[in-house]
């Protein structure tokens, strides 16, 4: 589903409504007290820390001030919507209605309210994330003046900078950071849901620390009907975001596409076209097209590459670019995506105070914290017997190797 569905969900809605309202009144009277002493004892983080993608077609969107936003590290904090006239996006719920046995498409009970300043007071949803973004990476404003109505102020909301519309659980983005509403976006690489078969749109989805937020905009209308929409993304192990290796070690990626299930459900499958993988330093970061950083190699046929992690420490983006449908052969339908990874210093065993060298300096520094207790070592370095403890057997261990050397 991408942004066009979501407006004929909320249309559905609409008309599915009017069976729900006598309902929705009984529930919202049983429920006061419960929900009032709620938001007394919930304290709300008053930030958030989030991973922020956005891409055009197959690559990385770039903004008018050079600033490629490939898993931005952003912290989003709270802010009133009010300040930005928006007051219909207020929190209100993640869930949109009871649909335990509801079938098909759409949710006839969906009770969903329009959320209340003091309701949504405190709460980081995917529309502050997409509000805060855009004042400092597309506005290019710095960090300590957004989240205070700049794009109301500057009279921005409704022109192609972000035009949202529509209703409370059912925000329809028209025009995003020069793009016309083609796009889709998804949570922690899932399509976000509100209830079993029933999106839900950023005004109603809470964020939290760590979360991935990646938007992709595509040129072509029908990338959604695509077998291989439409997010794509790689995995360390478990890890999705942040994975680390230790220099001239080895890292097992897969690359997986985030894309359609059954009823609004998301599937992840390894991608098994072989596609190229791309990586480059977060320090030279120039360009949001994949297929120009350096080439690491394929993935195989089970989507899997290995990462060899030769070059200077630091953090690596890690990459596939956007892909062409299975069906739309000549259209992008799929958005660049990849995991950041941090490649650490090798150790060095022996290197007890870090300078470099293996020498007698070392065993002096290792003898003085086993007689002493306290001094700052390289604790990786001096574990020298591998048996996980650092005692008087890496102490011998090291007059050893010094001997032998
Ligand atoms: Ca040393
Ligand atoms: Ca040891």
């Amino acid at each position: 589903m991408n942004e066009r569905q979501r407006k004929m969900d909320k249309v559905k809605k609409i008309f599915a409504g009017f069976g729900a309202m006598l309902l929705a009144f009984a529930l919202i009277i049983s429920s006061f007290s419960v929900t009032a002493f709620a938001a007394e004892t919930e304290k709300e983080p008053a930030s958030v820390d989030i991973y922020f993608s956005v891409s055009h077609d197959a690559g990385y969107f770039e903004t008018p001030e050079n600033e490629i936003i490939a898993f931005k590290k952003l912290t989003v904090p709270y802010f009133d919507l009010a300040l930005y006239g928006l007051q219909q996006y207020y929190f209100s719920s993640e869930s949109y209605g009871k649909d335990e046995d509801y079938e098909g498409e759409g949710n006839p009970e969906s009770d969903i309210e329009p959320g209340t300043s003091e309701g949504a007071f405190g709460k980081v949803t995917m529309l502050h994330a997409l509000i805060y973004a855009t004042e400092i990476y597309y506005c290019g404003i710095d960090a300590e003046d957004a989240g205070k109505g700049y794009l109301k102020d500057m009279e921005l909301i409704g022109t192609n900078v972000f035009s949202p519309e529509g209703s409370t659980g059912s925000m329809y983005i028209r025009l995003f950071w020069g793009m016309d509403e083609n796009f889709n976006y998804y949570h922690n690489y899932k399509y976000p849901l509100a209830s079993e078969g029933w999106g839900s749109t950023a005004d109603q989805i809470l964020l939290h620390d760590g979360d991935i937020v990646t938007l992709g905009h595509f040129s072509n209308w029908s990338f959604h009907q695509d077998s291989k929409s439409v997010f794509n993304f790689i995995k360390a192990g478990e890890k999705t975001v942040f994975a680390e290796v230790e220099q001239n070690k080895t890292l097992d990626l897969t690359v997986y596409l985030a894309g359609k299930g059954g009823n609004y459900t998301t599937s992840h499958t390894p991608r098994t076209e072989q596609p190229g993988v791309y990586y480059i330093s977060l320090d030279e970061l120039d360009t949001g097209i994949v297929t120009r950083w350096n080439f690491l190699g394929s993935a195989d046929k089970n989507g899997n590459i290995t990462f060899d992690a030769w070059m200077e420490s630091g953090e690596y983006l890690v990459c596939v670019s956007g892909q062409y449908g299975a069906e739309l052969k000549n259209a992008i339908v799929s958005t660049p995506g990849g995991i950041i990874v941090k490649v650490t210093e090798a150790s060095a065993p022996g290197d007890i105070n870090g300078d470099g060298t293996v020498n007698v300096l070392d065993l002096l520094k290792l003898r003085k914290l086993l007689v002493e207790g306290e001094t700052e070592i390289s604790k990786a370095n001096a574990d020298l017997n591998s048996d996980g403890n650092i005692n008087v057997l890496d102490l011998l261990a090291l007059r050893k190797m010094l001997v032998a050397s």
